[in-house]
């Protein structure tokens, strides 16, 4: 049996190039595990959203799995709310997940400062559904950028504790992190993640960007007065942060970025680092707007993907709930 890979995105917006960076990297994956991708839409619904925009996002980025070439007959691809088993799971799990645990999660911290007003419970137990998500399909790896690091951290220690009190019942998971591109910085302050729902449109690239779009913004990235291209992130954040850009356009490793690159300053670097980001980034667009106009294919697929996805998750589930102790007639 292949082992199981697990993950997912929350459609909150216009996936950006930190989430091409990491979910570019997946499709690859089906040629060695059994693979598995979620919309996570019931994630989403942490922030305020308005409806229309929820349903807009989530068929954008279910039409951006299929465009960064997710095969939908080698890969499950499917949306978190259609399968009710997750909100199950998660109820059960939370009765297995300490407060003081939860409180110490980075981004429950950061995201109660910049959502003051709504600090709601969903907020607070977004990492308890993220373990239901992995532990429903028993996946061993979970391909993610730094960020979500600590979530399957988190979802790791529930499944041992619950495993510890009722037998193995869940398959241990663990984060995949990949080693270049785990985290594409913000371009205009690049000791901050670039995130699909930041104030300034012009410190993201999103992965809808056109052409001069992408030119106008990379040419406006924050860099420094030392003009040489170097990877040293602590001195230099902003050009490493355009170096991480241009490895995960290019394959390039550093190395050879320093060598290209090496007495030309950043007149020369810019625009070659937009230039790559623009040619891998079209022909992604494109394929998205083809998907996006065919609604029949689209809503077909996610059909098939909820019902292979349940499948899997409500037999889950029975086993949790006859571990647990819930009556049966
Ligand atoms: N900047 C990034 N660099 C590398 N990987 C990233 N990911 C997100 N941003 C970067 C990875 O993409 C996956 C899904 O992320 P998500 O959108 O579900 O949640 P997030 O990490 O909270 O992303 P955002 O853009 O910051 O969304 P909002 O603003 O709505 O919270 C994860 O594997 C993540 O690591």
């Amino acid at each position: 049996m292949k082992q199981r890979v697990f993950s997912g995105i929350k459609p909150t917006g216009h996936l950006t190039f930190g989430h091409y960076s990491t979910a570019g990297k997946w499709p690859a994956l089906a040629e060695q595990y059994d693979c598995i991708y979620c919309v996570v839409d019931l994630h989403a619904v942490t922030v305020t959203l308005e409806p229309q925009v929820l349903r807009q996002d989530t068929r954008e980025l279910y039409a951006t799995y299929l465009a960064l070439g997710l095969d939908p007959e080698k890969n499950i691809l499917f949306l978190q709310s259609h399968v009710p088993a997750h909100s199950e799971l998660s109820w059960l799990l939370s009765c297995h997940t300490m407060f003081g645990e939860l409180s110490r999660m980075t981004q429950f911290k950061d995201k109660s400062k910049n959502n003051a007003n709504n600090i709601n419970a969903g907020l607070f137990t977004y990492p308890v559904l993220m373990a239901a998500d992995i532990l429903l399909y028993d996946a061993k790896i979970v391909p993610v950028g730094e960020d979500q690091k600590q979530h399957v951290e988190i979802a790791r220690d529930i499944c041992l504790r619950f495993n510890g009190k009722f037998g193995d019942v869940f398959t241990v998971p663990e984060p995949q992190i990949a080693k270049t591109g785990a985290r594409v910085m913000n371009l205009l302050e690049p000791e901050k993640k670039m995130s699909k729902t930041d104030d300034n449109d012009n410190a993201t690239i999103f992965i809808m960007d056109e052409r001069d779009t992408i030119i106008k913004k990379i040419k406006r990235a924050v860099t420094d007065s030392d003009g040489g291209v170097r990877f040293d992130p602590e001195n230099k954040p902003g050009v490493a942060n355009l170096m991480t850009i241009y490895s995960v356009a290019t394959g390039k490793t550093f190395d050879e970025i320093e060598k290209e690159f090496d007495g030309k300053g950043y007149g020369i670097f810019k625009p070659a680092v937009a230039e790559a980001v623009a040619d891998c980034l079209e022909p992604v667009r494109l394929k998205i707007r083809g998907y996006l106009d065919d609604t029949a294919r689209l809503d077909a697929y996610m059909r098939d993907g909820a019902e292979r996805a349940n499948a899997i998750a409500v037999k889950t589930l029975e086993r949790v709930r006859n571990a647990m102790g819930f009556y049966k007639c």
